[in-house]
């Protein structure tokens, strides 16, 4: 199962490694911005633009779905934020004469970063079956060959429509009543490969797939403890949040196998202290553990507050637990005492490849604090484990009480700017029966009430014959997704793949029979129907809802916003006697109107909406301690601790982002704060794992997987620089999406089926 990737990926000749950085942000952050901005969209229109990011009249920041806050600053973006809309609002652009001269066999050889680079798609693209090269299509023409070929399937369940994090709550809500008014839950999305393992744990727990704190609970906790996130790359915003927790006295702990800069030391681009001083130290506690060790690292952590707690008790005190809260709130408490009495020091250790004494302090820490919040990220939610993981970390919190008071709850860092509203506006193939009602009643249909295919499942679809037809709303599948190879051989069995996108990416070039692009606008961009100025809205990580409005023009006077192309898409296949489809596309009210009858929450939405701080959503544990799970209360759970077990000679890889780039969107070729300079195919591994295999620091090496069965072919990803670096033992880290093609499509969470990412078994082959 060898493939090579796109030429151009392999150029490590310019490559330079240094050290790693000791802290983040700061001066040379806010440099860096400034010269990605100037570089794609001359210096008055960036100044312009970065004026309105995240302010209450301006755009939604595109980089991540950290919360803004009520006090804004002037600048309210970060290096990456200011990357991430020098990305959308360049001024390069794709026109069709580019097409004209880079046909699909020349394009399927580029890299993702020479791809992203030509700029904006501009006009609608159609690759017709067996064609060369993409061609101009009218968009008339483009949905009529989308409504042919969803015509020809066999049933609506033989199509696919995927959803990326960008999608505002409006398109989200248009965009899935129009799959399950066609006949399908074949919604997969982003979310698949993200969040979703914190989505299903603490459903089963707290009742809601949500976080519980604001950003007020984070600057009131008095510990925070980060585990499986790289914030000062992936949340640079969480940074000044964390400073100002910290200069409020809180104690943080990192619990990473790497040293991430920008848990250690933050300089703060927007204080004059960040610009002079050596700014804010922010971990008290680094925690350097084996991948995937965290589910043993909680368990433990609890064990050992619950014998405190008991010796406490025996000395005449008050104990640890939260008695009261326990007892009135929770469920499954005896149970899951007795599972930890049960917990076996020695697995503990080799599962974290921590000392005792370190988990020690972490119990001290949580033992002193009276408002505990957990944050995390990637590393905990793309593990087999994840799901008991995440679960462990609510039985943490639990114990004493700290889910729904002030200071305190579970917060799970979300990804892409809109993925938690996508999901609340029902992007999700496992539907709840009272949404499918809600629908039902709202649009006079009945919905498909069998559940559809999540990413993993659509891949399956496809590569089987089972999904023909691939819709995209946004995103980059192929280069995102599991086992390259695979899904790549599964995209080109369909008869019709289509793509909404700003920028051209991997996924136009892997193609079905036929394939369209479909070019719209971004969150830049004046978004004008009818002859007004729309504007679309979104939900952060914090159930915080608010509108964004560009004020850029758009990009190309084709260009279609992303509700028009779903109405106009509507309205051709499934016809438009009521003129609701077109009502959509001239007045986003209109769309919002029905949200508001279908989904709890948003009562009136189109007048709250309109206040510039927006609304924040209910969310019954953190507002009254309400826990809608089965048993209505919270749920301690007792779960299973298993070592995961390399074979001898082989690493866990996890493959990681670098600063440089948004999932599959490289922005470029560094990683400063990792001391990775001009180039991507690096290996980071311990010095002392290296000397134990025998590879040299510096070496060139294929990473290669365990086959699936014993003799079979194994996967292989090729040309690495190893670097040594600080990692726990065992552990090995390298970048996405050119380590996609080792991530098997049958590894994935249990009880998610997200894509074990952060767990892959590799050894180094040395390369001739
Ligand atoms: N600039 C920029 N911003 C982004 C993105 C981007 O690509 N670029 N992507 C967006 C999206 S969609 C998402 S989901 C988020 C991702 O944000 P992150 O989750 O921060 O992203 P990753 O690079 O995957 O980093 C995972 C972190 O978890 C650690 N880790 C890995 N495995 C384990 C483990 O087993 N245990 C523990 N304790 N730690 C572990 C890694 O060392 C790393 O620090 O960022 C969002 N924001
Ligand atoms: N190995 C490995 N794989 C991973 C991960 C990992 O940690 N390791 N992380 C996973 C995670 S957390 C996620 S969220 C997924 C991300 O998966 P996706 O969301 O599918 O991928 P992105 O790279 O974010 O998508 C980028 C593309 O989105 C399009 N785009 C950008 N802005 C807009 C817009 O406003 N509208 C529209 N319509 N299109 C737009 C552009 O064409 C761009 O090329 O990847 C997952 N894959
Ligand atoms: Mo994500």
């Amino acid at each position: 199962m060898t493939r090579r990737p796109p030429a151009d990926d392999f150029d490590n000749s310019q490559l330079k490694v240094g050290p790693p950085a000791d802290h983040a942000a700061g001066p040379l952050a806010v440099a860096h911005s400034l010269g990605q901005l100037h570089d794609q969209m001359g210096v008055v229109r960036a100044t312009r633009t970065m004026l309105k990011i995240n302010q209450k009249k301006g755009f939604d920041c595109p980089g991540c779905a950290w919360p803004e806050g009520k006090e804004r600053h002037a600048a309210e973006f970060c290096e990456n934020g200011a990357k991430a809309v020098a990305e959308e609002a360049t001024e390069r652009r794709i026109t069709p004469d580019f097409f004209a001269r880079h046909p699909i066999s020349d394009l399927s050889w580029r890299s993702g970063y020479w791809l992203g680079q030509q700029g904006r798609l501009t006009s609608p693209m159609l690759l017709d079956r067996d064609a060369e090269s993409y061609r101009p299509i009218s968009w008339d023409d483009a949905f009529a060959l989308i409504a042919e070929e969803l015509a020809a399937l066999d049933s609506p369940d033989q199509a696919a429509f995927y959803t990326s994090g960008r999608t505002s709550n409006e398109a989200a809500f248009a965009y899935q009543l129009f799959a399950r008014k066609l006949g399908t839950n074949n919604l997969p999305d982003c979310s698949n490969m993200c969040h979703e393992s914190s989505g299903v744990a603490l459903t089963e727990t707290i009742g809601i797939g949500k976080g519980s704190v604001s950003l007020e609970d984070i600057h009131d906790a008095d510990l925070i403890v980060i585990a499986g996130q790289n914030p000062g790359t992936n949340h640079p915003r969480m940074l000044s949040a964390l400073e100002k927790a910290k200069h409020a006295g809180a104690k943080i702990v990192s619990v990473n196998p790497l040293p991430e800069a920008g848990l250690i030391r933050f300089l703060n681009p927007q204080k004059p202290s960040g610009v002079v001083g050596r700014g804010t130290t922010l971990s008290d506690l680094f925690l350097q553990i084996r991948l995937n060790g965290d589910l043993a690292l909680f368990q433990a952590a609890g064990k050992r507050l619950l014998e405190r707690d008991a010796a406490d008790r025996a000395a005449g005190g008050p104990g640890l637990l939260d008695e009261e809260f326990i007892a009135e709130h929770c469920h499954g408490f005896e149970e899951y005492r007795a599972h930890v009495a049960a917990l076996d020091d020695a697995t503990v250790a080799e599962a974290t490849g921590l000392e005792p004494a370190q988990i020690e302090e972490l119990v001290d820490l949580l033992a002193a604090s009276e408002r505990t919040v957990v944050c995390w990220a990637m590393g905990l939610t793309q593990h087999h484990n994840s799901v008991p993981t995440i679960r462990e970390a609510v039985n943490l919190l639990l114990l004493r009480g700290n889910i729904g008071r002030p200071g305190a709850g579970v917060c799970p860092v979300r990804g892409h700017s809109n993925v938690q509203g996508d999901r609340t506006m029902g992007i999700y193939e496992k539907p709840s029966a009272e949404f499918l009602d809600a629908m039902a009643r709202e649009f006079d249909f009945a919905p498909p009430r069998e559940h559809g295919y999540d990413t993993v499942e659509a891949i399956r679809a496809m590569r089987d014959g089972d999904v023909k037809v691939f819709f995209a709303l946004g995103g980059n599948f192929v280069a995102a997704t599991p086992d390259t190879e695979v899904t790549e051989a599964a995209m080109r069995s369909c008869s019709l793949t289509v793509h909404v996108s700003t920028k051209l990416n991997r996924s136009h070039v892997v193609h079905g029979q036929r394939a369209l692009i479909l070019p719209t606008l971004g969150r830049t961009e004046i978004d004008e129907q009818a002859g007004r100025e729309q504007f679309v809205s979104v939900e952060d990580s914090m159930s915080a809802v608010h509108a964004s409005r560009g004020h850029l023009a758009p990009a190309g006077p084709e260009l279609l916003s992303e509700v028009a192309i779903i109405s106009r898409l509507g309205a051709a296949v499934l016809g438009d006697e009521d003129g609701m489809w077109a009502g959509f596309a001239s007045d986003y009210d209109t769309v919002r109107d029905r949200i508001s009858r279908v989904i709890p929450g948003f009562e009136e939405f189109n007048t709250r909406i309109r206040d510039l701080d927006g609304f924040v959503l209910p969310h019954g544990p953190r507002d009254e301690r309400q826990f809608p799970t089965t048993t209505g209360k919270a749920n301690f759970t007792a779960n299973e601790l298993a070592v995961l077990q390399v074979p001898a000679g082989h690493l866990l890889l996890q493959t990681v982002r670098s600063h440089d780039q948004y999932n599959t969107t490289i922005y470029g070729l560094d990683d400063r704060y990792r001391g990775i300079r001009k180039g991507r195919r690096v290996v980071f591994v311990n010095p002392d794992d290296l000397i134990e295999l025998g590879v040299a620091d510096g070496a060139m090496v294929d990473l290669v997987g365990v086959p699936d069965q014993p003799g079979g072919a194994a996967r292989r990803a090729e040309s690495f620089r190893v670097v040594a670096y600080s990692t726990a033992r065992g552990c090995a880290a390298a970048y996405f999406p050119e380590t996609n093609v080792l991530v098997p499509l049958d590894s994935t969470a249990a009880g998610s089926n997200t894509p074990t990412s952060k767990s892959v078994v590799v050894r180094l082959e040395p390369r001739g």
